[in-house]
């Protein structure tokens, strides 16, 4: 690869960071059962001993996402445990997710419940996950709701929207200054008829009418299919409301597949978007990458790994797109040449540039045959194997 192409990928690479999330590292399945890994995580300590690795590995994934419900076993008298195990393993608590889904009462919704009293909940957790987002010094509290309903009718979909103005407001008001609030969508499930955030749009009104800090989160699961995504997040970043991506890959619907495995060019073309609005802009987008994958087959953390490669891989060969040729023909509406600019780009091999980055940086060349080497699973399937075996769940 030219020097110069080389030198592109390299100044693309050091601002290039994605964070990963605990529910990554711990048995989930799907809803008819799941098979259970041996080495998976099943405590706080673990799942940041296991992001630990793939960021010792990577070096670009220095903070985790937490789920309050499942990471925070006491709340906020969490907090000091959680702070001291992300300076043992060397990752810090990145953006913090509230469970408003779990519980019995979300039965019929949180923010969008009829029932005061599920909505008051949901906003007392709320803040909590504020809270504790500020004592651990994240900056984002993320948002995604399961609200919805299953049949025609059985829901007041206006009054809802309006619950939901009011709480995501009030959750606003108990922003930290630095903070900010990222709104998620999604179309379907668990709510098979209407769900409440549904679309970007709907996002973006909600995190308008919120607050100034309040942004709109792009799951790329969260899509109808053949919907185009890079179209949604270039107007979102024109709008200045783009907080943040939940990468993952899917073929049918929210399938939580490992990046760039079905539809590498579709994650390339959402890098492109970005980068070219950088180049326009001559700084940076304020946005936070992150992973929402759960690996029900491959193992946990090579699953974890050899996405982070790939997310790199990506966003290298959309750092090649020659962003003044691709303008000019744009301009002059050359079509064969502007789409060229990004094929060009997408069939570059970037992985020797990156090889060399890792060397530089004093990483492993290949992570993950490195992971393979470690022995790191070996010993935590040892340590571990014997609670997760025994700890089966069924669909019924
Ligand atoms: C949802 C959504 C959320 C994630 C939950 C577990 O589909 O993607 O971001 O926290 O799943
Ligand atoms: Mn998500
Ligand atoms: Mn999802």
């Amino acid at each position: 690869m030219q020097a110069k192409l080389s030198e592109k990928i390299f100044k693309e690479l050091e601002g290039f960071r994605i964070e990963i999330p605990s529910w990554g590292f711990a048995n989930t399945g799907t809803r008819f059962g799941k098979f259970l890994q041996a080495g998976a995580a099943s405590t706080i300590g673990e799942k940041f001993s296991d992001a630990g690795q793939v960021h010792a590995l990577t070096g670009v994934c220095p903070t985790i996402a937490l789920h309050v419900l499942w990471d925070f076993p006491r709340g906020l008298d969490s907090i000091a445990e959680v702070a001291s195990l992300a300076n043992k393993y060397g990752v810090r608590p990145g953006s913090i997710n509230p469970n408003l889904f779990q519980d019995q009462i979300y039965r019929h919704g949180s923010f969008g419940n009829p029932d005061a009293k599920a909505r008051d909940e949901a906003l007392e957790h709320s803040k909590d996950s504020i809270a504790i987002a500020h004592g651990l010094n994240s900056r984002d509290i993320s948002f995604w709701f399961a609200d919805g309903s299953n049949y025609p009718g059985s829901a007041n979909i206006r009054q809802r929207k309006k619950s939901f103005e009011e709480c995501l407001q009030s959750a606003h008001e108990a922003l930290w200054p630095e903070q900010r609030m990222l709104v998620e969508y999604k179309p379907f499930e668990p709510a098979f008829y209407h769900t409440d955030i549904a679309d970007w749009g709907m996002a973006l009104l909600l995190a308008r009418k919120a607050g100034p800090q309040a942004k709109v989160l792009v799951d790329t699961g969260h899509h109808y299919l053949s919907q185009n995504i890079e179209q949604i997040v270039a107007w979102l970043l024109e709008e200045d409301m783009l907080g943040g991506f939940h990468f993952n890959d899917r073929r049918y619907a929210d399938d939580d597949l490992t990046i760039g495995s079905i539809d590498p060019y579709q994650v390339f073309r959402i890098f492109h978007e970005i980068l070219f609005f950088e180049w326009e802009r001559g700084k940076r987008a304020d946005i936070a990458f992150m992973i929402d994958q759960s690996h029900n087959l491959k193992g946990k953390m090579e699953a974890m790994i050899q996405t982070v490669m790939m997310a790199q891989e990506l966003f290298a060969k959309a750092a090649l797109v020659d962003h003044e040729r691709l303008a000019a023909a744009q301009q002059s509406s050359d079509i064969v040449r502007a789409e060229g600019c990004l094929q060009d780009a997408f069939s570059s091999d970037v992985r020797p540039a990156i090889r060399e980055w890792r060397t530089t940086k004093g990483l492993p060349e290949n992570p993950l045959e490195a992971f393979r080497a470690s022995g790191y699973l070996e010993r935590v399937e040892h340590e571990r194997g014997a609670r997760n075996m025994s700890s089966a769940g069924s669909y019924a």
